[in-house]
């Protein structure tokens, strides 16, 4: 026996364990493993069940990713899962922790299924661009209804234990340890004489709704999952499990998924998998450094961003002391809070006694004294420098030694606010996005002089509040604002030279933007911006035309939805945008008394005039050391600013692009457009001209 995969016997039931950490993930060892045992166990005498566990945390976790790259070395798993499923006795799979995409498919191969109370089964391939391979479209409608293979594949949540056994993919539920307990369910089976369930033998349940079911699926992911392939094969494929019989349809299945696993979505979504991983991991930073011990949380500043804020901590079960200056200011933000939870319980994602224990959590105050024993305190203020410091120099005074000081800052120096305490090293930039109690993404920003352990300390917290903590240098914007401000300053320019806000935003969701940026500044606020600028006019570009659409509607007090109108106008509760035809004829005759060439910029020319200037400062960003990794990016971009998974973020699809040919594009662009906006980054034209590409970059500078 390989030490991935071993067994014991208890009798006449053989115990398989497979134990290959950290999470149990199928690779040719544990393939090689299972199909060597139950050979084994198939020419052993005396068995009458046979039970299958994992050691560790979890019951296998999937496909071992790193296969993609290399190939499937055999024994492939349809051999494998033949082998168990042709098993002459009953195979009972004990299941414990996550068991997703080929951990679900294993479970499904064996004849029961016992399951941990807190156990999950999924299949969330398509969050990886492909679709379920080892036999999982044509075995689980053969377990569960078809509507429930449908959404458990579409959407790629995983199922709770209970519900599937409501479903039908868990025969039995436990509560103490999973494998003594399948090993007592396969004696009943043996006493009662039930034999091996084989589920390719099952009829598809639900088949008879097939026709309207898929039709709808169809319609849904036409819609909702746009230049996306995986979610059309595998409605194709589950199609196959009612419309062929098993081989044929492990057959169709088989073809599919080959053909998505090398497509540029899948290569995009493991790209990210793993760089949501490898952002955890700090160079120059020891790995035995220990995180600061986090066990009570200070906000202050009980607004939207605070509350917000407070919500992620108490969720995660992390008490907090809410602090406001003003009595109004921290009612209205508890009321919001229990607003906010009282939708999710209305959802049934949240118990109503959820609810009050997480209110519970949390301690509204008006005295900054009641931040003394706050291990973390977090400043969630307005965005004014002033008030900042002033809040700074207090929670100096008052906060504990060995506290951390953050700031939730988007766009001031934090060097400057670290610097009116007397502890700069525990000072640190925690930027969420609002709202923060949804957004994924948290920027860390580490200060000139904030100290190693804090930010390990921030790191840990963020996976603590199931946050994707990316790590910054300090730069006016960090990463994700500092690179929107050219991708949203091409957008607007293009409103002056006769674009519409419906063609800007149009292009941009067409090419696979969750909203057009335009719309976006509209839902945030129109003169959020506008002030923000207003701050540091001395800055900015010597240009007539720079974000001036946002200034005249600033003006006009048009600020987008929180006034009824901005580019677009709202009406009624839904907000559905519509477009203006005052602001369309108002932008354009600006553009032409500002002598801009109203060229009417086509789709392909707004994308690539948007994401190129997008790209082109995320080089500069990597050279200036702003941020350690080109994948770094491309996490804080499809975690923070909608930006499309399935193309792996701004340096990834820079990298598909072609790094010459999106050159190429930016020089034709200093050409044609004002070229102080249009000069490549250093690191971008060396790259372009050498053949080479963010990635291999990325390689070897890790080297
Ligand atoms: N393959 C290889 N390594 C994996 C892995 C996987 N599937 N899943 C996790 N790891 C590594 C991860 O890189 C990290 O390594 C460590 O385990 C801990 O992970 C045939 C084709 C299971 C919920 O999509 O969702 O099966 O950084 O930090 O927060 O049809 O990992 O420590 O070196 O995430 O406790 C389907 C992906 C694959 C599951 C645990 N399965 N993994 O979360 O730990 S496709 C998945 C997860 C497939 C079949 C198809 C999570 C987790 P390191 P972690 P965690």
């Amino acid at each position: 026996m390989n030490k991935a995969v071993t067994y014991s016997m208890e009798n006449d039931i053989a115990i398989v364990m497979i134990d290959s950490p950290p999470v149990n993930a199928v690779d040719q060892s544990v393939r090689a493993g299972l199909k060597q045992v139950f050979t084994e166990l198939r020419e052993k005498s005396g068995i009458n069940a046979i039970v299958l566990g994992c050691a560790g945390k979890t019951f296998v976790a999937g496909a071992d990713i790193k296969e993609f790259n290399t190939g499937i070395a055999a024994p492939g798993y349809h051999e494998v899962l033949r082998l168990i499923e042709d098993s002459p006795v009953p195979v009972i799979a004990a299941v414990h922790g996550t068991a997703l995409g080929a951990g679900t498919e294993i479970a499904l191969a064996c004849h029961y299924r016992v399951a941990h109370e807190g156990a999950r089964f999924g299949l969330p391939e398509l969050s990886l661009g492909i679709i379920p391979g080892a036999g999982g479209t044509q075995r689980l409608p053969r377990v569960v209804p078809l509507d429930v293979a449908l959404d458990m594949t579409l959407s790629g949540k995983p199922l709770p234990a209970a519900k599937a056994a409501e479903a039908g993919l868990a025969d039995a539920v436990v509560g103490g340890e999973v494998v003594p307990a399948a090993v007592a369910f396969a004696r009943t089976l043996v006493t009662k004489g039930a034999g091996p369930r084989r589920t390719r033998e099952q009829a598809v349940k639900g088949a008879e709704q097939a026709t309207e079911l898929f039709a709808a699926k169809r319609a849904q992911i036409a819609k909702t999952m746009r230049n996306r392939q995986s979610p059309i094969a595998l409605i194709s494929a589950l199609e196959a499990a009612v419309t062929q019989p098993f081989d044929q349809g492990l057959q169709v299945e088989g073809k599919l998924s080959g053909q998505l696993e090398q497509a540029t979505e899948a290569k995009a979504l493991r790209h990210l998998f793993y760089a949501e991983r490898e952002v955890r991991k700090i160079p120059g930073l020891a790995a035995d450094i220990a995180p600061r011990p986090v066990a009570r949380v200070g906000i202050v500043g009980a607004g939207t961003m605070g509350g917000g804020i407070a919500m992620c901590c108490v969720n995660a079960g992390i008490p907090v002391t809410l602090v406001d200056a003003v009595q109004q200011n921290l009612d209205r933000g508890m009321a919001t809070i229990r607003k906010n939870y009282e939708r999710s319980v209305a959802r049934g994602s949240l118990q109503p006694e959820q609810l009050e224990e997480r209110i519970k959590l949390i301690i509204p105050s008006l005295d900054f004294a009641a931040l003394a024993d706050a291990d973390l305190i977090i400043e969630a203020v307005f965005e004014n420098f002033a008030l900042k410091k002033e809040i700074f120099a207090k929670l100096d005074a008052v906060a504990k030694p060995g506290a951390i000081l953050g700031t939730n800052t988007s766009t001031l120096d934090i060097d400057l606010i670290a610097a009116v305490t007397r502890r700069p090293q525990d000072v640190i930039g925690l930027h969420f996005f609002s709202p923060a109690n949804v957004m994924q993404l948290l920027e860390i920003v580490q200060a000139g002089k904030t100290a190693p352990d804090v930010v390990v300390t921030a790191l840990e917290f963020a996976k603590r509040i199931k946050k994707t903590g990316v790590v910054a240098k300090v730069c006016y914007g960090f990463i994700g604002n500092r690179m929107m401000d050219p991708y949203a300053r091409e957008a607007e320019h293009c409103l002056l030279e006769g674009a519409t806000p419906e063609q800007v935003d149009g292009a941009l969701e067409q090419w696979g933007m969750a909203m057009g940026i335009i719309a976006v500044f509209d839902m945030a606020g129109v003169d959020i911006g506008h002030l923000t600028r207003a701050e540091r006019k001395h800055l900015l570009p010597k240009d007539p035309g720079f974000y001036r659409p946002t200034a005249m509607l600033t003006e006009r007090g048009w600020l987008g939805q929180k006034t009824g109108r901005g580019y677009y106008r709202y009406d009624g509760a839904e907000r559905k945008r519509t477009p203006d035809p005052e602001v369309v004829a108002l932008l354009h005759e600006e553009g032409r008394r500002l002598n801009i060439e109203q060229r009417k910029p086509s789709a392909q020319e707004i994308q690539e005039r948007c994401l190129y200037a997008m790209i082109n400062e995320g080089a500069l960003l990597l050279e200036e050391g702003i941020t350690l990794r080109a994948s770094d990016i491309d996490v804080v971009y499809t975690a923070g600013y909608g930006f499309p998974r399935y193309r792996g973020g701004p340096m990834f699809y820079a990298d598909t692009v072609g790094l010459k040919a999106v050159y190429d594009k930016i020089i034709e662009f200093q050409k044609m457009l004002d070229p102080q906006y249009w000069q490549p980054a250093p690191l971008l034209k060396k790259l372009a001209l050498a053949g080479s590409s963010f990635a291999q970059w990325q390689a070897e500078q890790s080297r």
